[in-house]
This record gives C-alpha cells, structure tokens and sequence, in this order.
C-alpha cells in the first residue's frame, strides 16, 4: 500500500537533538486559528463554573471583563474551586479530541511511535496560576507514572502552551541527556500534592534547561527526560497541555484488535492493560486497521467517561517524602 508522506517532517537533525538531549522544541505546529477552539470550550467552561459559583453566593463577582489569560487568575484570587476543576484530564470536549488528533501533532508523534498510533489517556490540561504552589510540577520522568513494563518503550509526551510559556510564568525545565542512562530513578510521592518526584538525592546529573516555548510551538520529552515547572511569577494564566502517544504494539487499554507482533495484555504474565491503566487510551491513527481510529469526538468522551479507572500503578509504593 502506499501511503502519503507525513505532512509536518521533522528533519534529521531535529530527530538527533531529540535523541541526543530527551526533548525537542519545535515551533509553528499550531496556528492560533488550530488552539482557538480548545481556548474556546476551555473559556465556557471557566465561565459556567463563575456563574454558579457566583449564583450560589461564593465568588464575589464574574470577572468577565477578563480574557483567557487573566480571568481564571483573577477568580482564583477568591477560590481556587474553577481551577481546580478543570486541572488534568477533567474537560473532554470535542476541541480537546481534535487538538488530540490534529494531523501535524500526529505526523510528528509518529516519527516517533510508528504509524500505528496511540493516543495515551494521559492528557493534562493546567492552569498554572500566578503565585500558586499547587502549580509547581516537581522533578520527575513521566515513565515514574506509568507501568514499570513499559520503561524501555518511547511515549512520547507534547507539551503545548496555549499562551507564550516563559521562565517567567513557569514554562518546563528539562535536565539535558539524562534519558540517555536509560533507567527510571526512584520516585517519592507527596504528602501534600498528588504529584511524585525525584529527591534532590536521586535527581540526575545534567544540565537543567529552562525550555521556553512561544504559543503555537511544542515541546517534546522523552519519558525518560526529568522535568519539573516552577512558579508562576507572571500576572496571568500558565495555560498549557500535555498529550502522550504511544506506539500500539505496546500494552494499551485501546479497544483494538491486535496485529502480530503487538503486546497483548495479560496480568496474570506480568504484562500490564496499559502503560497508564487508569484511563483509557484510544487508536489515533493507523494505515493497517483504519476502521478502529476513533474519529468522532462523542466516542473520545464516551470513553473518558465511563472507563472504568484502575489504579495508577504501585511501583513506588510505601516511598512518601515531604520534600
Ligand atoms: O505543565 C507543567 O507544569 C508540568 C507538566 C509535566 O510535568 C508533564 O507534562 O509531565
């Protein structure tokens, strides 16, 4: 069969940064017109959580003179309720699927993952707000989340800002070429944040770059890459997302047929129904069983609403640290 030739290519060297350095920024992925409708259902869903919040007496007033930059910043002044509402992978609208599923996001995940593509269900959406600890992303690789089988895969993480992300208002750091070493360090969970992280002790050597990335641009992370986001000392919204894509040959909780060749999930055999169990991922993209690609946006929302979740996985369990 032959197929077209992927539309956004990134260039050889592009692909040697990225493997030599564990992330990559690449600009002009998305044009403001591609992030325009995900601002929008974001944006109307901030407002419908003010009016009721306004309606029942808890927020003093709408700030609807506000814009998408500022005004979730200016609400949580009185209640962090909105963010907090929407943080991770809560909204799964249709602009959320079709941001998911845009074609020059998948062209280049399949540079990395192969063509047939998984989008993993673990997609985050954060509002980092200005001066907001809750904000601040410690140190951590993203295979510290996910099944300990699937550690010597690629999934790849986007990172995409829906405003310039700057040092200033808390855009990534990565620590340069430490994927390289190829193992995952030990993780501690919080006590008083849902994230893990890597103790100042474990943390790998290398240089930590401040990744600043302009609207419209992406970062890509291996996931083995550290990475942490710091405060945001700016005056307005962090507003950013992460997509993760894996090849389907790995353990994937997709409600797909399997090809040879592709891992089939079996507990019993220590091979786990996902990389991430807890929420479900879909087929983004194939060439060899077309008819599986979850194109309609209601059955992406069918599927993040009633998956049944598992638990996240327990390979650091009992390590809790206050650090
Ligand atoms: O957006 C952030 O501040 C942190 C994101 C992150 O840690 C991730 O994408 O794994």
């Amino acid at each position: 069969m032959n197929c077209p030739a992927p539309s956004l290519q990134l260039s050889a060297t592009q692909m040697e940064r990225f493997d030599r350095d564990g992330y990559l920024v690449v600009r002009d992925v998305f044009s403001d017109a591609d992030l325009q409708p995900v601002i929008e259902e974001i944006e109307a869903e901030v407002d419908s959580r003010a009016r009721k919040l306004f309606a029942e007496g808890k927020l003093s007033r709408l700030y609807d003179e506000y814009g998408f930059k500022h005004r979730l910043g200016m609400i949580s002044r009185e209640t962090d309720a909105v963010a907090k509402a929407i943080w991770n992978g809560s909204l799964c609208g249709p602009a959320f699927f079709h941001l998911i599923a845009n074609p020059n996001l998948l062209d280049v995940a399949e540079q990395f993952c192969g063509p047939e593509l998984i989008a993993s269900s673990v997609y985050r959406l954060r509002p980092k707000l200005p001066n907001y600890a809750y904000g601040e992303v410690p140190w951590h690789q993203d295979s510290g989340y996910m099944e300990p089988f699937c550690d010597k895969a690629t999934v790849l993480t986007v990172w995409l800002p829906l405003v310039d992300a700057t040092e200033e208002n808390g855009c990534m750091w990565v620590i340069k070429g430490a994927h390289k070493r190829g193992t995952v360090a030990r993780h501690h969970g919080r006590k008083d944040k849902p994230y893990l992280i890597i103790t100042a002790g474990d943390l790998p050597q290398g240089e930590q770059v401040c990744a600043e990335v302009p609207k419209g641009g992406v970062l890509l992370l291996h996931n083995l890459t550290p990475h942490a986001s710091f405060e945001n000392r700016s005056d307005h919204v962090r507003w950013s997302m992460d997509l993760r894509y894996q090849s389907a040959a790995l353990p994937t909780n997709a409600r797909i047929s399997r090809l040879p060749g592709e891992i089939v999930p079996d507990e019993a055999q220590g091979i786990p129904i996902a990389c991430y169990p807890p929420e479900a991922d879909f087929l983004v993209r194939s060439r060899l069983r077309p008819t599986e690609v979850v194109t309609d946006p209601a059955v992406f929302h069918d599927l993040r609403a009633k998956h049944l979740g598992r638990p996240v996985t327990r390979r650091w369990s009992g390590n809790v640290t206050e650090e």
